[in-house]
């Protein structure tokens, strides 16, 4: 039953189901009642275990081909005409040799399976920064989890109405062979098609295909910006609450960043932390001339393990309903979801995320290390009222961080606008569990971008610089690093609700509060300007924190200044002269 007269829709369906041959079509039309049906036919089909409800009512636990675990980026492909547009940090094919492949992959691909359709919304429905897309998919999976993280049914098809401007998805699990497993994003042609996977950001389509690499395509073209950051408003005694956005790698904070829990001395004191976005950020000139972010997501896709009641007690209280856990362990005793780091007792028995049987015996991880919760956002206890303001909210600061054991300070600021742009094209980050391949190898990873940003980075690059022109009140612009160990491999910061501390002083520095230390880098705080009353950390290890190590940065030049020479000469001159900037003040 078709439920939409767009001949655009009805058009390109019939031609991918002429393609993947389904025994049937159902339309997403984002009803209770469709959605529960679903996840009964999940759970007799053996996609999803129903946990205990409840503990966690309308919970379900799935788990994922043992291969099939993270994003794959060796085989992520932007397919854009000219291979230069690319640039050189993407995968690239010329679109029909890659479309020809792909519908042959496609073929049959769906025989004895259902496809469903879903059209969702990325941004409020209705409003003047909504993207619509829609999803064709054989994967009831992803049916449930795309109507937690985006706003899904018949409402979308309405605000489409009888236009082509929309995002087509296709999705198929295939066969899951890991060989043939291609995430790939057609900008100039607002498609997505994914092959042979079935798990999270490779076949959520309207995360990171969508909402990153076809839309940071978009913002290039329409004047705004799409960004791997997470959104907080910051609330401190006297009520005024101030926001910002934070782009740090996957697996390296945002979701804890963003539900924060202020310390104890902070909390008493009247400071509070909302939550607007955790990992997505679509960034326009306001009326007034900032820059306003909203996320246009509807659920957070958090990472599991570690999530405890000390370390994100607002992410647990997420999880406790309506959520789907991806890979995460079967406690036994209640049925419930558990993972490394949830709890201080270990479960004496569980089903791991293989499922097979464990105990604190099998020596093996009962968790995948980037295993994952789809939650809805409106269970988030700290979810800023501002979530569904459709102008968003106005950004005051933007601080850019990533995994470095040694080099970067705690957190620095950087001179101007475009300053700010060069720390963040140099950011560099220890992969992590996010994606397959090596965990802990440290790599450039510009404004948290590398593997979603949808054409040329250096051309990215001059975006922001346009973008900083374009607008009157710039946010001031920061590096972190939460990350810094000592010479035994521990963390030097406590991190999580501690980060607040350093926040504040950013803060403080985007409205003229407090001063600070010029240095190398552009500026540091002085010690005594960050509070530290009631943490573990004294003033000695803040100093050492704040260090900058002028020969590791001399080394951290050399290399910079050879990976800007991947880019030729689409790298920014204003780039180039922060470059040389750095390096003078470094002899
Ligand atoms: P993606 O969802 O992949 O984009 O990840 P993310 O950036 O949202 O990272 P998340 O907040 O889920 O944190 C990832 C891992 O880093 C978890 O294991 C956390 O426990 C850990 N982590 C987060 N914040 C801190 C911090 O401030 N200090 C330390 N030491 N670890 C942190
Ligand atoms: C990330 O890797 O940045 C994630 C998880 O948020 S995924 O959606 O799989 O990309
Ligand atoms: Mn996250």
């Amino acid at each position: 039953m078709d439920i939409t007269v767009n001949a655009h829709v009805t058009a390109w369906i019939n031609s991918v189901a002429a393609k993947t041959r389904p025994e049937g079509i159902v339309w997403i039309d984002g009803s209770k009642e469709q959605l529960n049906e679903l996840r009964e036919l999940a759970v007799k089909s053996g996609c999803m275990v129903r946990l205990n409800e409840e503990k966690l009512p309308n919970c379900f636990l799935h788990r994922t081909d043992p291969d099939d675990v993270a994003r794959v980026e060796n085989r992520t492909f932007i397919c854009c005409k000219n291979e230069e547009d690319a640039g050189p940090t993407n995968h690239w094919m010329e679109p029909s040799e890659m479309y020809c492949k792909l519908y042959g992959l496609l073929d049959g691909s769906m025989i004895e399976r259902t496809m469903y359709i879903i059209p969702y919304s990325m941004g409020i429905i209705g409003s003047p920064f909504a993207k619509y897309g829609i999803e064709i998919t054989d994967s009831i999976y992803v049916v449930l989890n795309m109507a937690i993280m985006t706003r899904i049914g018949c409402d979308v098809l309405t605000a489409i109405g009888n236009n082509e401007d929309f995002i087509k998805g296709i999705h198929t699990q295939g066969t899951l062979d890991k060989e043939n497993r291609y995430i790939v994003q057609f900008p100039e042609d607002n498609t997505i098609i994914s092959v042979n996977s079935n798990y999270g950001g490779n076949v959520l389509l309207g995360k990171k295909c969508f909402a990153l690499r076809i839309a940071s395509n978009l913002g290039r073209k329409e004047e705004w910006m799409a960004e791997h950051m997470l959104i907080l408003g910051v609330e401190n005694p006297q009520g005024e609450v101030r926001y910002v956005c934070g782009a740090f790698p996957s697996a390296c904070g945002k979701t804890n960043l963003a539900m924060m829990i202020p310390p104890d001395g902070y909390r008493l004191k009247g400071w509070k932390v909302w939550c607007v976005g955790d990992d997505i950020a679509w960034i326009r000139v306001g009326k007034d001339g900032r820059l306003w972010a909203v996320n246009p997501e509807y659920g957070f896709f958090g990472v599991a393990p570690g999530t405890s009641e000390k370390s994100n007690p607002n992410a647990l209280e997420t999880t406790r309903e309506g959520t789907i856990f991806t890979n995460v362990a079967l406690d036994t005793s209640d049925n419930t979801a558990w993972w490394e780091g949830m709890t201080k007792i270990t479960p004496a028995h569980a089903i791991d995320w293989r499922g097979n049987e464990w105990t604190p015996e099998s020596g093996t991880k009962a968790a995948h290390q980037n295993s994952r919760f789809t939650a809805p956002t409106k269970n988030c206890p700290c979810l800023s009222h501002k979530f569904e303001n459709p102008e968003g909210v106005p950004i005051s600061a933007i601080i850019f961080g990533g995994r470095r054991a040694k080099t970067a300070p705690l957190v620095y600021q950087s001179r101007d606008w475009n300053h700010g742009v060069f720390v963040g094209s140099i950011m560099a980050s220890e992969t992590t569990a996010a994606a397959t391949g090596k965990v802990g190898i440290v790599r450039r990873d510009p404004m948290a971008m590398l593997p979603f940003c949808g054409y040329h980075m250096a051309d990215y690059w001059q975006h922001w610089i346009d973008m900083g022109r374009k607008t009157i009140k710039q946010p001031k612009i920061f590096n972190v690093n939460w990350f810094r160990t000592d010479d035994e491999g521990h963390f030097i910061w406590p991190g999580f609700g501690d980060n607040l501390r350093v926040v504040e002083w950013i803060l403080k520095r985007c409205f003229d509060e407090v001063d600070a230390r010029e240095c190398e880098l552009g500026f540091v705080p002085y010690t005594a300007d960050i509070n530290l009353e009631g943490s573990e950390v004294d003033e000695k290890t803040l100093g050492e924190l704040l260090e900058i190590d002028r020969e590791l940065w001399k080394k951290e030049v050399s290399e910079i200044r050879e990976y800007y020479g991947k880019f030729g000469d689409r790298v920014p001159k204003e780039l180039w002269a922060s470059l040389n900037r750095l390096e003078d003040s470094l002899k």
